[in-house]
């Protein structure tokens, strides 16, 4: 059960984020309501949202899942793969401390993107990708491990498509995963029951299983009808603007 959330709204220069997207420039008021209704739904989960003030000089701080891993025996700030992002951990460091949180961290030169990690229960996937690498997963994995976790590492990096391993990948809650067709005949995921995503449906592998429900984008209604029939509690949330700039639902709030 998740309790709590961080989030922080886009800034006004959100537009001035990375992105691998060719969508257009995001309206930065429609994020902003989309970001409230976000911040609504996860209210409506049962979390106690912490609320950080937006932060102009990190157009990307928005996505604060790349800036810690929080699972309820290990605590882990990361070191974010792009250097324009490391100075968000600073905020979330400090939040983290102050709700009590005994914090490991990730030290250079590793790096690793939160987006990468998928908690499975007691088993975690480590993507290795574009932000997050050997020497970052194996820091974390060491870290997961001591905590009595077990780790399996993933590498998209010749995976097309997706920025983190989260882009394509879901832990939907028991042994059961959502995720691209791209990745679903992965060794890593052999023992795990498979929802497979449509190509053309590909961003809605983003979704969030929070408490009795799952977050899903709004707008892929065969992914959405699948997992109605699988007896998940939806909440579509429309993430057009976050998209733009290459983020999904995962990454808009860290929980714990
Ligand atoms: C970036 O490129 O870092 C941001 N524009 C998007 C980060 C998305 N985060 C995530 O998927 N966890």
């Amino acid at each position: 059960m998740f309790r709590s959330a961080i989030v922080r709204p886009p800034s006004a220069n959100f537009a001035e984020g990375l992105t691998r997207e060719s969508l257009g420039p995001p309206d930065v008021a429609l994020a902003l309501a989309q970001h409230a209704r976000y911040c609504d739904a996860l209210e409506r989960c049962g979390l106690n949202l912490i609320r950080l003030p937006a932060d102009a000089r990190h157009p990307d701080a928005c996505f604060v899942e790349d800036t810690a891993v929080l699972l309820p025996r290990c605590s882990v700030i990361t070191r974010p793969g792009a250097d324009r992002r490391r100075g968000e951990i600073d905020a979330i460091r400090e939040s983290l401390a102050q709700q009590g949180h005994a914090l490991q961290a990730i030290v250079e030169p590793g790096t690793v993107d939160g987006g990468d990690i998928c908690e499975a229960g007691e088993h975690v996937f480590i993507g290795i990708s574009a932000r997050t690498d050997a020497g970052g997963a194996a820091q974390l994995a060491r870290r997961l491990q001591a905590a009595g976790h077990t780790t399996s590492e993933v590498d998209i990096r010749d995976t097309p498509g997706i920025l983190h391993l989260k882009s394509g990948l879901s832990w939907l809650g028991d042994g059961r995963l959502l995720l691209i067709a791209a990745l679903a005949d992965h060794p890593a995921f052999a023992a795990w029951e498979r929802v497979r995503i449509e190509s053309d449906e590909a961003y809605a592998a983003n979704a969030v299983r929070v408490n009795d429900h799952l977050l899903v984008a709004a707008g892929y209604p065969r992914t959405a009808a699948r997992l109605r029939e699988l007896g998940h509690a939806l909440i579509e949330l429309d993430m057009s603007e976050f998209r733009k700039m290459d983020g999904g639902l995962s990454c808009l709030s860290l929980r714990y």
